[in-house]
């Protein structure tokens, strides 16, 4: 792979503007009543995140020659079901942090009702837009494929079932394979979700070429969390822009703490490794790819 940098950096970016003019037009002006609801969806939302989730579907989009205007609402959706997770999963009942993305969380910026129902709507609007959005694929039968992974990976057999397992496990001793099983449905699930999401609106895609991109799914699924969890411990408050130390605050099991941090760095190099395996059936379309994963365990934040 040849790594041009610069390149890859300004692809990334432009998907990043790409998908935050996509998701300021879904979100209901602040204007509109409920107002209150309106600016807690948007605050939440348009909030300076990553967007890792959606750069993984324009990406895959790309790897796939698909025109990114098909997968804007794809990309859109998967971004408010994340936004949605991370507001509840700072509630009080929950992880309890007043910071995230460097601001004040939702509940603390507005109040615990209105972000509970912010989290909400916006899950409601994630289907909204994949029932809705008129750019989408034309094929109804991918388009209803996508609402049914998105149900399924965002569910208690994915995102919210990781989310009971990773509460269950509080002050718990997990073994490393339960760590990974609570990690694959709480983080890993939501990241197939964005690769399937451009699968899907391929015209045709080869069932090879599927399978290579959901294994690339679930190895960077897990790599991104074990550098979640390693920056939990090397990382600042600062540049994560949530509170660091958070994991062992909560006494919750992480990789550092199962394996130690230079085996978690070890196992973040091997997903790494996998991930590019899976992905050797592609030639440089999918580069972007490639360079994705090497982000994801080498970010500081
Ligand atoms: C409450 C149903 C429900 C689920 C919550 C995904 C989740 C489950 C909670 C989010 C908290 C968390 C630490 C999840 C692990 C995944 C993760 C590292 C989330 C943070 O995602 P980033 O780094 O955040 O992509 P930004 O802010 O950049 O979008």
């Amino acid at each position: 792979m040849k790594i041009d940098t610069e390149i890859f950096d300004s692809l990334l970016l432009n998907y990043q503007q790409r998908v935050n003019r996509t998701l300021d037009n879904w979100l209901p002006a602040e204007a509109f009543n409920p107002i209150e609801l309106h600016k807690a969806m948007r605050y939440a939302v348009l909030a300076p995140g990553k967007r890792v989730r959606p750069l993984l579907v324009y990406a895959t989009a790309s790897a796939l020659g698909i025109d990114l205007e098909r997968v804007d609402g794809p990309a859109a959706a998967v971004e408010m079901i994340h936004a949605y997770s991370l507001i509840h999963d700072d509630l009080p009942a929950m992880d309890d942090d007043d910071l995230r993305r460097g601001r004040a969380t939702c509940h603390i910026k507005f109040d615990e009702a209105t972000a509970i129902l912010a989290g909400d709507a916006l899950q409601a609007l994630a289907f909204y837009v994949l029932s809705h959005d008129s750019k989408m694929t034309d094929n109804c039968v991918a388009r209803l494929e996508m609402v049914e992974k998105l149900s399924l990976f965002s569910g208690s057999r994915g995102m919210a079932g990781g989310q009971a397992i990773d509460l269950a496990a509080v002050g718990k001793p997990l073994n490393i394979a339960e760590l990974e099983t609570m990690h694959i449905h709480k983080t890993g699930a939501l990241i197939r979700t964005c690769i399937q999401f451009a699968a899907l609106s391929a015209k045709t895609l080869a069932d090879d070429k599927f399978k290579a991109l959901d294994s690339y799914a679930k190895a960077i699924g897990l790599s991104f969390q074990v550098q979640d969890d390693i920056l939990d411990v090397t990382g600042s408050t600062e540049t994560l822009g949530k509170p660091q130390g958070s994991d062992i605050k909560h006494n919750k099991p992480t990789f550092p703490s199962i394996i130690g941090l230079q085996a978690s760095r070890e196992k973040a190099a091997e997903l790494h490794q996998q991930a590019l395996h899976s992905l050797s059936i592609f030639n440089e379309e999918a580069d972007i790819l490639r360079y994705i994963s090497a982000w994801f365990v080498e970010r500081t934040h």
